[in-house]
């Protein structure tokens, strides 16, 4: 059965720039417990007493999850492990010859020694040990072997498979673990498996599907550099192309709008699975499919993670799609009319980013000459806010910038600071958006102006 260990916490906040508080750290962990991960990597106490704090107050939450505290190769460090009340430290010590002699100055003979002894001191303390050989891919495979077999007869009772430099690739990972799993004491082995080629998540399933147990995330793939493996692509990969069904769904939006918010580090929209477009479909073929049957054009059901498909209307769109969204609004029209409405919205869509649903009703009432007594779904508002005084405004811009369905953010003159341009599906999301808003730290205030009509200028 597959195991995630999250570390978010750890690894994640390892991205540069990130750091987390304790609260959010807490909340963190608490959605990661909901979502089932098996693992929760909080923290190396010895980082900083902050990182201690955290870890400690997470090991008292009572979560199902195992709390794992990160160390590299010291007594001290092993101690605070202990004292903070983790499950289980992981330890690390490189292996590569790189890492031997460029880092650590030490012989594999003194290495060796060195895990053995650390290792064994962690179990006398009554800690559940891994062992972590960093770099643990570019390292002299009878060495590692050497080295894996030391520390699980010292105690340890899993291995992480490090790939610190993001260099395997699927065959390579299915040889590595197949080998490992015939060299190995019996031992569970993890996967850490960096991104740096884009290969973390093919690379982690081919190690699962070679005898290893458990893969290493983090909310957003956070990390250093490229970051590892992303948890709700992870799930869903392997919830729908493994059948593996033990974890709940369902926190995962939530968990990375959050991270998202807390971090400032942003998700591409094109990003699988949490991205804005993961579900979006544009052109008229892909659309018209979609509106016929939506397994056409969707690999699953966006349901499954609490979201919805979205059509996009521009100057790609069919006549299905633009039928189908004012069908939406009760608004019929005849077959040479919507004709006249589409070729009136590709024109359009050649000047402008995006359309709303105002765009698309207003052209059908001058094509048809009929008035539409309805009202639009999707709302656009422009947010003003104060900041605080001490915040430094930039960063709430760029905070404000990575939530979704804010399209611009200006910092601006006047009452109020920044005003960012907003656009949503309706008046409870943007209810939603603008409580979200207020989160962010350094927002004092905010007043909310829904645009009723909307012009273009002369130089859009
Ligand atoms: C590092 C260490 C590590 C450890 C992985 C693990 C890596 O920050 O360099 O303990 O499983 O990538 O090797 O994150
Ligand atoms: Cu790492």
């Amino acid at each position: 059965m597959l195991e995630i260990l999250d570390t978010t916490l750890r690894e994640g906040e390892q991205t540069p720039y990130v750091n987390f508080t304790l609260e959010e750290k807490i909340t963190i962990a608490k959605l990661l417990d909901a979502v089932g991960v098996e693992m929760i990597e909080a923290g190396d106490p010895s980082v900083s007493p902050n990182v201690a704090k955290a870890l400690q107050r997470i090991a008292a939450l009572g979560l199902k999850a195992e709390v794992v505290a990160h160390s590299i190769a010291s007594r001290a460090g092993i101690d605070r492990a202990k004292a903070c009340g983790a499950d289980r430290v992981a330890i690390f010590y490189a292996t590569s010859k790189i890492h031997l002699d460029a880092k650590l100055h030490k012989t594999e003979e003194q290495a060796l020694d060195i895990i053995r002894e650390h290792v064994a001191y962690a179990r006398n303390l009554g800690l559940k040990v891994r062992y972590t050989p960093e770099d643990a891919t570019r390292t002299e495979f009878g060495f590692l072997l050497r080295v894996c077999n030391a520390a699980l007869e010292a105690g340890a009772d899993r291995i992480s498979f490090a790939d610190t430099l993001g260099i395997m690739q699927p065959h390579t990972m299915t040889e590595k673990v197949s080998a490992l799993r015939k060299g190995l004491r019996p031992c569970r082995i993890d996967l850490h498996c960096h991104d740096d080629y884009g290969l973390a998540l093919a690379n982690s399933m081919a190690g699962i599907r070679a005898g290893a147990d458990c893969v290493h995330t983090t909310v957003n793939g956070m990390g250093e550099r490229t970051g590892i493996p992303d948890l709700a692509e992870t799930i869903v990969a392997f919830h729908n192309l493994e059948g593996v069904q033990q974890y709940n769904l369902a926190p995962l939006m939530e968990l990375s709008a959050y991270l998202e918010r807390v971090s400032g580090f942003f998700i591409a929209p094109n990003k699988p699975i949490t991205g804005q477009n993961a579900f979006s479909h544009k052109s008229g073929v892909h659309t018209n499919g979609i509106l016929k049957d939506p397994r056409t054009y969707e690999p699953f059901d966006p349901a499954i993670l609490g979201r919805e498909r979205k059509i996009v209307i521009d100057k790609y769109t069919g006549k299905s799609a633009v039928a189908a969204r004012l069908e939406e609004y009760g608004v019929e029209v005849s077959p040479a009319e919507l004709e006249v409405i589409v070729s009136r919205i590709k024109n359009l869509g050649d000047s402008r980013k995006q359309l709303f649903d105002a765009d698309i009703l207003e052209i059908a009432e001058h094509v048809t000459g009929r008035e539409m007594d309805v009202i639009p779904h999707d709302i656009s508002a422009m947010v003003m806010l104060e900041a605080e005084s001490h915040v430094y405004t930039t960063s709430v811009v760029r905070r404000l910038r990575g939530l979704h369905n804010v399209s611009q953010v200006y910092e601006i003159t006047g009452d109020y600071d920044i005003s960012a341009f907003v656009n949503v599906e309706n008046v409870v999301a943007l209810n939603n958006l603008i409580e979200e808003i207020r989160t962010v730290p350094g927002v004092k205030r905010t007043e909310t102006r829904m645009v009723l009509k909307k012009y273009g200028g002369a130089r859009e």
